[in-house]
């Protein structure tokens, strides 16, 4: 866990959602570190700062707590985006997204916006299969290198929903694609569904072919374009906020303690 009394003060906060294995700590760790890991613990980290102009973004990752069920809506409280995020080749990550965590975001705040992101598009599509980030490690690159053989379909035969449960896909199939159990179109009409959902408009809504990514946190494919577009889309959210600070400041509790304690205890009345 960072040290929080540290840490820049987030201006605006970013949560991931989502099934175990999805794939969530891998995309924060691309992203953030360039690079991609087998395993890697959520433990270690609950949430990142991203730097991004002159704002800071937290960005939360569950730290493997969605294996409990209460989850808790103090995770999403305050949240401005949203990222629900499944496997591309599990039927079941998809559907779980919207019976047990959709719930979750409704402390969202009332401008939240949503993202809904397929990962593991390198286990079935073609495009996404080869190494698509350019500020990978040495090492990394090498790994990537010996990939570059041109995949074959695995299957042609379409996979019931329902079939596979959550990370029990096959470990590596280097070269090989995989079935893809969840269409584009599926999360298109799940993100008109959470619009229900919240109560929003679809047409003064983002329209769901932007808010609808394929990802791959192995090879990097569409994951810078994950992130930024977030982040950019999160700015009004910042600057609203701000703008109703000033128009109503509020006393900074963090503020007061470095001035009560400067005072010392010989000022108070
Ligand atoms: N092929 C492939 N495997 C991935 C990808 N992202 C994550 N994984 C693997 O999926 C497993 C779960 O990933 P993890 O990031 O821990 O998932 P989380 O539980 O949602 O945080 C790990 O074995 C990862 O190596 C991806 O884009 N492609
Ligand atoms: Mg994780």
């Amino acid at each position: 866990m960072p040290d929080l009394s540290r840490m820049k003060k987030p201006d605006v906060k970013l949560v991931f959602l989502g099934d175990m294995n999805v794939g969530k700590t891998s995309l924060l760790h691309r992203y953030m570190e360039r690079k991609f890991k087998d395993t890697i613990s959520t433990v270690g980290g609950a949430f990142f700062l991203k730097q991004w102009g002159p704002y800071n973004i937290s960005i939360w990752d569950t730290a493997g707590r969605e294996q409990f069920h209460g989850l808790g809506s103090m995770y999403c409280r305050g949240a401005a985006a949203v990222i629900l995020t499944y496997d591309v080749t599990n039927w079941q990550s998809l559907a779980e997204l919207e019976e047990r965590f959709l719930s979750l975001t409704d402390t969202a705040n009332h401008d939240c916006i949503y993202a809904l992101v397929g990962n593991k598009a390198d286990l079935t599509d073609s495009k996404a299969h080869h190494c698509q980030d350019s500020d990978r490690l040495p090492e990394d690159r090498a790994e990537c290198e010996e990939e570059r053989t041109e995949p074959h379909v695995l299957s042609a035969c379409p996979t019931p929903p329902g079939t596979g449960g959550v990370g029990q896909q096959p470990a590596s199939l280097s070269g090989l694609l995989l079935h893809k159990q969840v269409a584009r179109e599926d999360a298109v009409a799940l993100y008109g569904r959470i619009l229900r959902y919240k109560g929003l408009d679809e047409k003064s809504s983002l329209p769901a072919d932007k808010m609808c990514f394929e990802t791959s946190a192995k090879t990097g494919y569409n994951v810078d374009v994950l992130f930024e577009t977030l982040f950019d889309m999160v700015v009004p959210a910042i600057l609203s906020k701000r703008h109703e600070n000033q128009a109503s400041p509020t006393v900074d509790l963090e503020d007061w303690r470095k001035v009560s304690g400067k005072r010392g205890k010989s000022s108070c009345c």
